[in-house]
């Protein structure tokens, strides 16, 4: 393959020391997956540098990848279990007496409220080997179904669109099609903030060749958008209708492969009935995107002769998240456009490893992409567990806001959350909060974060580099991390707490032996290796030193492909043969499981299924008391909830604060001045933020950063936001949800000779600050007058945040 791009060694050592040894690993901040090696000097991470040889980055590492060994060696990590004492209090313990109390707690709960009543609450940043373990620990261990993981915020619908469409779980297209496709349609998705490396990889080539076209579908005026050659600012919440106007547009035009449709799908003709009630007039009319725009997307769509569409947060989050994905689907299958180079849906992940617990089974789904409630698939599992198949518990899955739920009525009496901070990251927070105070909770976090901080139990865990094991990013790459260093005294790896839990709950199998029979994440990983076997992400071809030497392989990788698979479906066979496929669906609008019967009605073995993807309006709508859609993201600086990049001084620096991002014209209308503190409300909460001014953000739309908790400021934008779920996949729709902006200000009584500037000065504001806040338009004043005072003016006003990277075109 021609390699994309000017390799360069992006590195941050501290101090530029001697480095004693580099060790094989790979980026722990996103699913991009870049390979990197850490510096070691002392048994202490001193640095990081991106792999020259791995394929995804040739060396490059973006500025928050390059700081992420810095919180490793913060000074405030946890280095005991803490236990919540009768007088409230978290205190140190041992850790013979945090798990003794975990387990007794967990036996208890199961006696009284049966395994349904224990939760485990995982992440996407975890090893494939914890996951595994997981699966293994709640299916056949506690008996439960309610696994579940912040992967649910994140990829479940990734997983639920690929499984409706093409029987299965496993994104068709691979980063490598990027480096080959002539048009790349970017939906709902900022790489140039979020995946930085991999939009250095688009744009190295487009510099270079002019390739490819790029469509980039979002509300805001990313920096993603600003490199695209056309950009789609839909209004938040309608890509449903973009999609149908287009494809509908498509057909009408005749840009259909029909050989193709003909041969290798099914339900073409139903999808074409529903799309055809959409003409671009109309499409206009609900997306407001001017139709110049729409007709340039239709012919760029209509013509290219290979295309990769990627979708992210903006087409998650959303209410109709799962339908928009299929329709991804739909429009790469009418046009033939999948399972050939440089074309296919590259539905992303966002978490370095989420997708390895889709695969393996920690959250709802089911070890090695099987069903559940096929029976072949089940005896299956009993039998390469070696246990009853009745043992196996079975149940709809149970996605975190439903958890939420179950919490508030009392049926979760255990609650397990492993690798992530949801007081700052799920929806609605308050509600969150008040939730959370029922059950037992265990956290582990290697940071009193403001999940631990709520905590019965604390259980201080190994990071990044002080620990071994696999993951997978999001062209299905399984990267090998090996330990670098020892973890400090105190602390133990989240695979070894698993394997704890597991022996003192004396989980066995039918022959009563240890359920669990591994001790390192290798033997964790052969175990899996068998369980994968004959699945789609069949992994048998792999191992550890594998993995290393050819820096990273894509499942499958078996007898038939041991060097793995590029990309999937290139025989035009998709996996919904009837005992194969992962699930028998579900209804495209109201989400209802389908039956055998149902499915079998539906699919045809090996074809994939068109579905008609009708539009429905998000059910909140801005209105006169929450005039703005509240839209929330990400920044290139800082990952999720900061416990990491909040510790690099640097990153810290470059953004400390949440804001909010207002059109110039709203500020305007509005009277608020750049970097004015400004209360933002929704229905469910209230932040007080500095407004940032800006003309890449719609007019009616707001902008907030996530990654803010309340720990110092309520700055939390999840205080806001609603906590809908998406109903196939049960995703939250973070994007969307409404909010009214105030402002917070004193008022001050002009007297008697008093000048403007006098009054300004007082207060800490500049003259032109003040009359600006007053609308007035001269610079003098009556006495008597009342002038409205800004409360707090933030510095910041960070004009530029673009990035010391080399992505801008
Ligand atoms: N710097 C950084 N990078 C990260 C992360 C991080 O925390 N920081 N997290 C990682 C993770 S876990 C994830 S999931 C990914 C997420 O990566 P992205 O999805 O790229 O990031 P977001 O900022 O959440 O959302 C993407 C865009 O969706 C747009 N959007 C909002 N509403 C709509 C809509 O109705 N339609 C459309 N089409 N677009 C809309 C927003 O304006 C935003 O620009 O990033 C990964 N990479
Ligand atoms: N408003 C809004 N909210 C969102 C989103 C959005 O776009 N808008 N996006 C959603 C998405 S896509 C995601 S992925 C989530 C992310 O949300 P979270 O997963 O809650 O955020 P993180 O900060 O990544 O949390 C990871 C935690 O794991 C801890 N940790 C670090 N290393 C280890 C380790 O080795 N072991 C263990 N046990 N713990 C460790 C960290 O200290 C941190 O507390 O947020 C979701 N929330
Ligand atoms: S793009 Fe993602 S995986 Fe690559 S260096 Fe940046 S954060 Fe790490
Ligand atoms: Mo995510």
């Amino acid at each position: 393959m021609e390699k994309w791009g000017p390799t360069k060694n992006d590195h941050h050592i501290k101090d530029q020391q001697e480095v004693d040894q580099w060790v094989h690993s790979t980026c722990n901040l996103c699913s991009i997956g870049c390979g990197c090696e850490i510096a070691v000097k002392e048994n202490k991470l001193i640095g990081v540098r991106g792999m020259q040889e791995h394929q995804t980055n040739l060396g490059r590492l973006d500025p928050k990848a390059k700081d992420q060994w810095i919180a490793n060696n913060s000074p405030d990590r946890l280095l005991h279990p803490l236990v919540r004492n009768h007088e409230g209090k978290l205190k140190e313990a041992t850790w013979d007496q945090a798990m003794s109390k975990i387990v007794d707690k967990a036996k208890e709960v199961i006696q009284e409220k049966g395994p349904n009543g224990a939760a485990i609450y995982s992440t996407g940043q975890g090893f494939l080997e914890d996951y595994y373990t997981i699966a293994k620990i709640g299916r056949a261990g506690i008996g439960t179904h309610l696994l579940d993981a912040n992967t649910r915020l994140c990829t479940a619908t990734t997983e639920y669109c690929l499984i409706q469409s093409f029987g299965s779980d496993g994104v068709p297209a691979s980063f490598e099609d990027l480096d080959h496709t002539d048009t790349v349609m970017f939906f709902g998705h900022n790489p140039a903030e979020t995946g930085s490396v991999l939009f250095e990889r688009v744009m190295t080539r487009k510099k270079k060749t002019g390739k490819p076209y790029m469509i980039v579908v979002d509300p805001r005026r990313t920096l993603t958008a600003e490199a695209a050659d056309l950009h789609l600012p839909l209004k938040p919440g309608s890509n449903l209708a973009l999609l149908n106007g287009l494809i509908s547009e498509m057909i009408a035009r005749n840009y259909v492969d029909a050989p193709f449709v003909q041969q290798h799908t099914v339900h073409f003709d139903e999808m074409k009935e529903t799309a055809k009630e959409w003409s671009l007039e109309e499409t206009m009319e609900n997306t407001e995107i001017p139709i110049e725009k729409l007709e340039q997307a239709v012919e760029q769509l209509g013509q290219t002769s290979s295309l990769v569409s990627t979708t992210l947060q903006g087409a998650y989050q959303a209410a109709d998240a799962t339908a928009t994905c299929v329709a991804i689907n739909n429009l790469h299958l009418m046009r033939g456009l999948i399972g050939k180079q440089g074309s296919g849906p590259l539905h992303m992940a966002g978490q370095p490893s989420s997708s390895a617990n889709r695969t393996v089974g920690g959250v709802g789904t089911y070890p090695g992409n099987r069903n559940p409630i096929n029976p072949r698939h089940l005896r299956e599992m009993a039998e390469l567990w070696n246990v009853e198949e009745d043992k196996l518990e079975v149940g709809p899955e149970k996605g975190i806001i439903k958890q939420i739920e179950m919490m508030e009525n009392d049926q979760i009496g255990f609650f397990w959350n492993i690798h992530t901070n949801p007081l700052v990251s799920l929806p609605n927070l308050k509600r969150a909060k008040e939730a959370l105070k029922k059950p037992f909770v265990v956290v582990q976090d290697p940071f009193l974060t403001e999940t631990a901080k709520i905590a019965d139990v604390v259980l201080p865990p190994a990071m990044w580099g002080e620990k071994e094991g696999t993951m997978e990013n999001a062209d299905r790459t399984i990267n090998l991390l090996r330990k670098a260093v020892e973890p400090p005294n105190g602390v133990k790896s989240d695979l070894d707490i698993l394997l704890d839990f597991a022996k003192r709950m004396g989980f066995q199998d039918k022959d009563d032996q240890p359920l669990i029979q591994y001790e390192t994440p290798e033997e964790a990983f052969e175990e899996w290796k068998k369980v994968s076997k004959g699945r789609p992400s069949d992994m048998t071809a792999m191992s550890y030193q594998k993995l290393e030497e050819s820096r990273g392989m894509q499942w499958p990788a078996n007898e038939e492909n041991p060097e793995g698979t590029t990309r999937l479906y290139e025989d035009f066979q998709f996996n919904t043969e009837l005992d194969y496929a992962q699930s028998y669906g579900k209804d495209i609008i109201t989400g209802r499981p389908l039956s055998r019967n149902e499915y079998k009605e539906k699919s045809e073995a090996g074809k994939a299924i068109f579905y008609s993807t009708p539009y429905y309006e998000p059910s909140e709508q801005p209105s006169q008391d929450y005039p703005f859609w509240f839209n929330t993201g990400r920044i290139v600086w800082h990952w999720h909830t900061r416990t990491k990049t909040g510790r690099s001084p640097y990153l810290d620096n470059a953004a400390k604060e949440a804001y909010v991002e207002i059109h110039e014209e709203d500020v305007d209308q509005l009277g608020i001045l750049p970097g004015e503190e400004v209360n933002v409300t929704s229905p469910r909460g209230s932040i007080k933020v500095p407004a940032r001014v800006s003309n890449s953000i719609s007019k009616g739309t707001v902008f907030s950063p996530f990654h803010f908790g309340n720990f110092e400021k309520e700055q939390a934008a999840n205080e806001l936001t609603i906590d809908v779920v998406d109903p196939l996949s049960h995703q939250p729709l973070y994007k969307n949800s409404v909010c009214q902006l105030g402002k917070d200000r004193g008022r001050h009584r002009v007297k008697n000779g008093e000048t403007l500037a006098a009054i300004a000065q007082d207060y800490h504001l500049t003259t032109s600050q003040l009359m600006q806040a007053n609308r007035l338009i001269e610079d003098s004043i009556v006495e008597g007058t009342t002038l409205e005072i800004p409360l707090k003016i933030h510095e910041v006003e960070v004009e530029d945040y673009s990035i010391p990277f080399d992505i801008k075109t």
